[in-house]
This record gives structure tokens, C-alpha cells and sequence, in this order.
């Protein structure tokens, strides 16, 4: 069954509380990003926690492996289930997010490529396949693919295996659930839900979607 992973991109703190636990019972997890830790602090994942879910940091962790191992390790002491970093710093760099995410009993996922426009300027033209690939050799439980292309979606299964892709893009930047729900193992939503006037109904539509 594909995931249904809730981007909660809202910056206020009592507001990403109710819309997560308005959406708990049709969500797999919940994924939390720069916009809500930089409004509200890293006690946001306590609070969140609370509902029992999986917590994803979304931190997009790139810099050397020293640094990324102070990131990943403040990432997993705050709370968090996983975290996503960038492979394109290399793969010593990917390798320790991967190490401290499995120290913890944790998951790391490496973006191989993004969702909007802009993103074939660089991904495209093999970059994508090689991140995908040093996924795989990093020992990541799985990737970041985009929900607006899913034939690079199929390209990229092909690389990674059984390994997880998850797939953000569905909904407010285009990409079809309908579609997309079939090639990946979750999709990543986030103003489709949130912003809708009832994030809960709208949860709970497309969580029948991806069964
Ligand atoms: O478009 P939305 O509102 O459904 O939100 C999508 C979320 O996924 C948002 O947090 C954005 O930062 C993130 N995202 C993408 O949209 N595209 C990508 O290529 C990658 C991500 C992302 O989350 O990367 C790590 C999973």
C-alpha cells in the first residue's frame, strides 16, 4: 500500500498541531521541513510526536560529513523517525546521514531528483541516476523522485530497486496521485491538504486514492 505523507509546511505552531491530528487517521507520516522548525523551534517534533506517526525531517542535509553527522545527530535527539539529505555532496557526506539515521533505528532518504522546472537544469543528463545509485550504495532506505514526471519516476525504480521512493509534486505542483500512487511507496503532500478547507477530508480522499 502506498504511504500518504503529510508535508506540513504551515509556519504556526497551534495550526500544524491541528491539522496533523485532524489528518492522523488517513496519513502514514508526517514530514516536516525548514518553513515549520524555523517558525516554531525543533520542539515541534515533541509536540508532534504525540500523534504516534512517523516523523520525517526534511532538512535536505548538505554539507561536509562532520557537519551532517551534528545536523542528523540533532535531527534524531529532537524526535524524528528520518531524515532526507542531498547526495550530490558526495557520498562520504550521504553515507554519514545514512550511518546516524541507522544508529538511531532511523531512516535516510537521498533527493535523486526534484520536482519543480527548474530541477532539469541539473538533475537531468544523468545526475539523477547517478544520486539514485549512490543511494543504493549508501545503504539509503530509499529516494526522493518527483510526482510531476513519472516517467523519470519509472527510470529511477529501475536504479533503486525495492529500495522506497518517496514522491512529492502530487496536487499543488501538478503531479497526478492517481498516477503516481502506483510507481512509488509514498506520496508526499502538503498545500493539497493543508490548505484545503478541510485538510482532513482531503486526507482522507486521497488516502483512498493510493490504496
Ligand atoms: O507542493 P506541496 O505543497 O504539496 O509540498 C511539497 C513538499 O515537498 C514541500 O515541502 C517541498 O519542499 C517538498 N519537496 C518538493 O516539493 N519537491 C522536491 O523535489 C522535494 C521535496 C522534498 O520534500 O524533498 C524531500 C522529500
Amino acid at each position: 500500500m502506498t504511504e500518504l505523507i503529510l508535508s506540513l509546511d504551515v509556519l504556526d505552531r497551534q495550526r500544524a498541531r491541528a491539522i496533523a491530528e485532524s489528518c492522523a487517521p488517513f496519513i502514514d507520516a508526517i514530514k516536516v521541513g525548514y518553513p515549520l522548525v524555523l517558525s516554531t523551534g525543533l520542539s515541534i517534533a515533541g509536540d508532534l510526536a504525540e500523534l504516534g506517526l512517523p516523523l520525517i525531517a526534511d532538512f535536505k542535509v548538505a554539507d561536509i560529513p562532520n557537519t551532517n553527522r551534528l545536523i542528523c545527530e540533532a535531527v534524531f535527539a529532537a524526535g524524528f523517525d528520518a531524515v532526507i539529505a542531498h547526495g550530490f555532496v558526495g557520498a562520504d557526506a550521504a553515507r554519514t546521514c545514512v550511518e546516524v539515521a541507522h544508529s538511531h533505528s532511523g531512516e535516510a532518504y537521498i533527493v535523486a531528483e526534484m520536482s519543480h522546472p527548474g530541477a532539469t537544469e541539473f538533475f537531468h543528463g544523468g545526475v539523477a541516476e547517478r544520486l539514485a545509485a549512490l543511494a543504493v550504495a549508501s545503504g539509503a532506505d530509499g529516494i526522493i523522485a518527483p510526482a510531476t514526471r513519472p516517467d523519470r519516476v519509472r527510470e529511477l525504480r529501475e536504479i533503486v530497486g525495492k529500495r522506497k521512493i518517496y514522491s512529492p509534486g502530487v496536487g499543488a505542483q501538478g503531479g497526478d496521485p492517481d498516477v503516481v500512487a502506483r510507481l512509488v511507496d509514498g506520496i508526499i503532500v502538503g498545500r493539497s491538504i493543508y490548505e484545503a478547507e478541510d485538510p482532513a477530508a482531503e486526507a482522507e480522499r486521497l488516502s483512498r486514492i493510493r490504496r
